[in-house]
């Protein structure tokens, strides 16, 4: 029989991950020829509801599921982890300065950081959802230092899944007629969602659209205040989507984009597109046997160029912020 990859999912008793492990369980992440051992960590007060979900995952009987361990304790939970998906944080309360957030997260990732550095496999490959999703992982990959930074990623993909959906709708075509479609720059109001390069069937997706004015005013602002949109309609955050939209994000990394295509990521920058080395930001990216590579040589327009930059310093700002805390 096979060995089991070890999958980690931090905020294990969150509504995220209430989507995620099913998934993960049932084959949705690694096929459904691979057996995966769950390691779920949360923080003390919330092992019992946790222990709440192991019992479900236990009443599906899945035939891949071949182990459960929870636990509150890092050092324990990533030990030998191949695949790290960083759910849990610390969401920002009423009256909660920038600057609090940014510690209150700090110390979750800096911790699960060096947890991952001492005792992930070799192999580890990290996405972190939980927000601020690009900076949380910039803390953790500089907290990793015996980890390739390449394996560290942040979420952009339910933000490429939102814009599919919008400009599927628009074309009047189903989202598997769609392609190239990227999200440049954080995972946060400023992100970027361009349909300059995409492709409707073949066709450039911008040309077929022939409507800057919908690009501006109702494609742009839908896809960057969806998360927003759905905490209005449903009195709570985007969960399944968000589970969704990581398991996509993290197959399609291990197991490759198709021929033709590409998705959106964010991954550590070399300088392409001028984003500032270092930074985690989104990118149209190729991925095939657990690597990733930034698409090169898109020309970009002048309105693309300005909306890049804003969400690319918006980054900076991050960055610098955690880096006057200490915490990179
Ligand atoms: P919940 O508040 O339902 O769940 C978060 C869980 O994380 C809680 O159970 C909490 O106990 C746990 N947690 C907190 N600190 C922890 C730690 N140090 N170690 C382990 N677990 C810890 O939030 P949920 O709706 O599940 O959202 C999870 C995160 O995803 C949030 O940060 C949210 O902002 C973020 N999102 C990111 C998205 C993206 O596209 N990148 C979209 C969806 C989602 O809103």
């Amino acid at each position: 029989s096979t060995t089991p990859v070890k999958v980690a999912v931090t905020g294990a008793a969150g509504n995220v991950s209430y989507g995620l492990l099913f998934r993960i369980a049932s084959g949705a992440l690694l096929g459904p020829d691979t057996p995966v051992e769950l390691r779920l960590l949360e923080i003390t007060p919330a092992l019992k509801a946790l222990e709440g979900v192991v019992m479900e995952l236990e009443d599906s009987a899945f035939p891949g599921l071949a182990g459960i361990e929870i636990g509150d304790d890092p050092n324990v939970i990533f030990d030998g982890v191949n695949v790290a998906l960083l759910v849990g944080a610390r969401p920002r309360t009423k009256g909660m300065e920038r600057g609090e957030l940014l510690s209150a997260n700090g110390a979750i990732f800096t911790g699960q950081g060096k947890a991952l550095n001492d005792h992930a496999a070799d192999d580890v490959r990290i996405t972190v959802t939980g927000n601020p999703a690009n900076t949380n992982a910039l803390i953790a990959k500089s907290n990793a230092p015996d980890i390739p930074a390449e394996r560290f990623s942040a979420l952009t993909r339910l933000d490429h899944n939102r814009a599919l959906a919008q400009l599927a709708k628009k074309a009047g075509v189903h989202v598997t007629e769609l392609k190239k479609m990227t999200i440049w720059g954080n995972h946060s109001a400023t992100q970027f969602p361009d349909i300059f390069h995409a492709e409707v069937a073949g066709k450039n997706a911008a040309e077929v659209v022939n409507d800057q004015a919908w690009v501006e005013n109702d494609f742009l602002p839908t896809v960057q205040k969806r998360g927003a949109a759905i905490i209005e309609a449903r009195g709570a955050s985007s969960a399944a989507s968000a589970a969704a939209a990581t398991i996509d994000h993290t197959r399609d990394w291990l197991r490759g984009t198709a021929e033709g295509d590409w998705t959106s990521m964010s991954v550590v920058s070399d300088g392409s597109y001028g984003v500032p080395e270092g930074l985690i930001s989104s990118f149209p990216v190729t991925t095939k046997d657990g690597n990733w590579e930034i698409v090169q040589g898109l020309e970009l327009n002048d309105f693309s160029r300005g909306k890049i930059d804003a969400s690319v310093a918006e980054l900076g700002e991050e960055r610098d912020a955690v880096q006057e805390l200490g915490l990179i």
